[in-house]
């Protein structure tokens, strides 16, 4: 398989049902719908909205059918995106290889736009019913994603985050930062494309699995970007983590070990995945390529 190319056909798709998705920028007022599509089409990579394709596929589902779902989590990731880069969060300058939200268009539109970004998460969700999927089933894609990105999840991780800067985090606490800010969306991302696929109960689980080491390794692999990353490929400033004190696994372990623990993740990752056959195999290069992503 072609990693990229499979990545950027599911890309844009993604891409075109956003637009579809969003009030056009004309639309009134038109600042909170320029700084919007500002963000959300700087160029992220989709890889969210990705996985929940992809895990739909896996279990023999149309990609079309369930893209409210995975445009929904790409906005609710580029909310988190444009409120973490905050000044009174990370306040970064640089996101996406653009200046970010606050910068261009001040701060109260980047707020606006990040709480617009999650509202219209939970609208796209519901046009789900357009797909003739049973009521029940989005009402439980619903709260699936309105959990991931509340207080057991994003947020709760982004807190603890936030309150560990310039101390050293025990183990456990850095795990749940990661498992939460980052790995809660990634999980959830997932567990939808499961659920509206209507997975049983044994696929659910391994899938949710797969995503619980993907999501880890992701952060982890974005803690080591941090340090030894390139700052025009990555979009966004390196070094960011060591200049703000951050609980990160190449603080608290070192590089060489920190490298192994991703690797961990991503074999446990795919032997999460050895009950699928070949139409796993977007999930499955997926996690491998956490291993030399360069962005
Ligand atoms: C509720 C006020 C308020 C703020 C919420 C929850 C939150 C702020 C921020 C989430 C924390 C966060 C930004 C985690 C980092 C996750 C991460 C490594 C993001 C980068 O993901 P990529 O590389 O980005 O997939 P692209 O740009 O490719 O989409």
């Amino acid at each position: 398989m072609n990693w990229e190319r499979e990545l950027a056909a599911r890309a844009e798709l993604i891409n075109e049902g956003l637009d579809r998705y969003l009030p056009p920028a004309s639309y009134y007022p038109p600042i909170i719908h320029e700084a919007i599509r500002y963000s959300l089409f700087a160029g992220g990579k989709r890889l969210r909205g990705a996985l929940t394709l992809a895990a739909a596929e896996a279990l023999g589902m149309k990609q079309t059918c369930i893209l409210p779902a995975a445009c929904a989590l790409e906005m609710i990731h580029s909310y988190s995106l444009i409120h973490d880069d905050l000044p009174a969060m990370d306040d970064d300058d640089y996101r996406r290889g653009k200046p970010t939200c606050h910068l261009v268009f001040g701060e109260a539109t980047a707020i606006l736009a990040g709480d617009a970004l999650l509202t219209l998460a939970f609208a796209t969700l519901c046009r789900l019913k357009e797909e003739a999927f049973q009521p029940e089933l989005i009402v439980q894609v619903i709260e699936e994603v309105a959990v991931a990105a509340g207080t057991k999840g994003l947020i709760g991780g982004q807190v603890v985050d936030l309150e560990s800067e310039g101390r050293t985090p025990t183990p456990d606490l850095l795990e749940y930062i990661h498992l939460h800010k980052t790995g809660a969306l990634f999980r959830a991302a997932v567990r939808v494309g499961a659920l509206l696929a209507q997975a049983d109960e044994q696929a659910l689980s391994a899938l949710t699995e797969y995503a619980v080491a993907f999501g880890l390794a992701f952060q982890i692999t974005d803690d080591l970007l941090d340090l030894t990353g390139n700052k025009v490929l990555m979009g966004k400033a390196a070094k960011r983590d060591l200049a703000k004190q951050k609980a990160t696994y190449p603080a608290l372990f070192g590089l060489e070990r920190t490298r192994e623990l991703a690797a961990l993740q991503v074999r446990k990752a795919l032997q999460r995945l050895e009950i699928f056959d070949a139409r796993a195999e977007f999930l499955r290069e997926a996690a491998r390529y956490l291993l030399y992503r360069i962005s």
